[in-house]
């Protein structure tokens, strides 16, 4: 069994949805750890080592985290490790808000989401990424999934990811790609399945 070292309800169920059946994950509440993790780097990657260290300091327990940024092209890959914080100064009514008004007249809509996973193994850290590039829209559309994903059509789809069902999201997703490399790697070096 695997701790996912994350507050944020919405990815533990896209994370449960994609290992059903296949391993017991149990989230942060389940584990019975309230503690709010701080991200302070500049880094998806030292974000994230930094959850999964701090819930194994805690535990002692097998854990995994993961941290994910929207890069923009046209923002020069803003709002990327801050994207939870981009609006944090108020200015804007939301984090969407602010990438629209960003973007306003700017031709480039290109972007990506990509998540870092930190897995910690027999206290051993191993990382794992995940990309999904795509479009930003004119406007948001849809009211599923959440952050960012009213604004983020994948490449290859029509909808954005908030107009999607988790299970279609999770066909494309920057977060599914990493999740699919950590399984492979469990079941390759632990063999586990
Ligand atoms: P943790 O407890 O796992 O750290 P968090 O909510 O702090 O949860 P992040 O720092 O990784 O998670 O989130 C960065 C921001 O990116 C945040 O504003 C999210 O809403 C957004 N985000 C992350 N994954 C997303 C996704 O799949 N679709 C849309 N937005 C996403």
């Amino acid at each position: 069994m695997l701790i996912f070292a994350s507050n944020n309800e919405n990815k533990v169920k896209e994370v449960n949805a994609l290992l059903h059946g296949i391993m017991e994950v149990i989230s942060l509440k389940e584990a019975g750890i309230m503690q709010d993790i701080p991200e302070p780097f500049l880094t998806l990657e030292e974000n994230a080592t930094t959850k999964s260290a701090t819930i194994y300091q805690l535990t002692g327990r097998d854990c995994f985290s993961e941290d994910t940024g929207l890069e923009v092209q046209a923002l020069d890959g803003r709002p990327g490790v801050k994207s939870a914080r981009y609006n944090e100064e108020g200015v804007f009514g939301s984090n969407i808000d602010k990438l629209l008004f960003e973007l306003k007249n700017k031709p480039n809509r290109s972007a990506r989401f990509r998540t870092v996973i930190s897995l910690i193994m027999n206290g051993k850290e191993f990382q794992f990424e995940g990309i999904c590039n795509g479009q930003i829209t004119e406007a948001p559309k849809g009211h599923g999934g959440f952050g960012y994903d009213p604004v983020f059509i994948p490449d290859g789809a029509k909808v954005t990811f908030g107009e999607m069902e988790m299970d279609e999201k999770n066909q494309y997703s920057h977060r599914k790609k990493a999740v699919a490399q950590l399984l492979n790697f469990l079941k390759t070096t632990y063999g586990k399945n």
